[in-house]
């Protein structure tokens, strides 16, 4: 299997943890989106990655759908079978998603628009709404056991996309989640090296 990916992309970070939660492998093609190349576009006309190419030539996307692929084909589930856990982990993985695509917006708002075009309410409004989606996101960090859910990995994910390009900026009054990248890492080294880095 081939997985479009960008190493700084917190979705792309979720679904090759998840990969490797699940036991199946894959190759890693880093994708610059803003060149919108044939590979990516051909295969998803969103132009957006992670986007996965299976074995048997099937196009999946977004993250969500590749996290589902995943948990059916691999050797190790990464959702919970339990229909009340299953639920919480799902809702905790659209946090950590949201919380994603509103710090993605904020960094956009920098990179693709012109300097005379940056509109500070709009990037106020996203970042308050990541704000919020972490202080929801500290009261209800779930425990973490000998393999991870798709929770804790989505968790691992966004923490990894702050630390990278928010720094110093988020982490006040949310003791559980700074500590979160590091606690995640000693627990499985293995994924360690798949959080988002430059
Ligand atoms: N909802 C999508 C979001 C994916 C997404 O926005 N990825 C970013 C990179 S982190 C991207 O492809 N940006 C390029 C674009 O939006 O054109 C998912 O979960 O996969």
């Amino acid at each position: 299997m081939k997985l479009l990916f960008s190493s700084a992309s917190p979705y792309s970070a979720k679904v090759r943890m998840a990969a490797e939660v699940a036991g199946l492998s894959i190759q890693s093609v880093p994708i610059a989106t803003a060149d919108e190349p044939a590979e990516l576009i051909d295969n998803n006309p969103l132009g957006k990655i992670p986007t996965l190419i299976t074995d048997g030539g099937i196009t999946v996307y977004d993250s969500r759908a590749i996290m589902g692929y995943l948990d059916r084909t691999g050797a190790q589930r990464i959702y919970p079978r339990n229909a009340e856990k299953r639920t919480e982990v799902d809702v905790l993985e659209a946090l950590c998603d949201g919380i994603c695509d509103a710090l993605l917006l904020c960094v956009y708002e920098k990179r693709f628009r012109p300097e005379d075009k940056y509109h500070q309410p709009w990037v106020d409004t996203q970042w308050r709404k990541a704000m919020r989606g972490l202080d929801a996101l500290e009261t209800r960090i779930p425990r973490m056991g000998k393999t991870p859910t798709a929770a804790h990995i989505a968790i691992a994910a966004v923490t990894g996309y702050l630390a990278l390009r928010f720094d110093g900026q988020w982490e006040r009054g949310r003791p559980k989640l700074k500590a979160y990248g590091k606690k995640f890492a000693a627990n499985y080294p293995a994924l360690a090296p798949l959080m988002p880095s430059a």
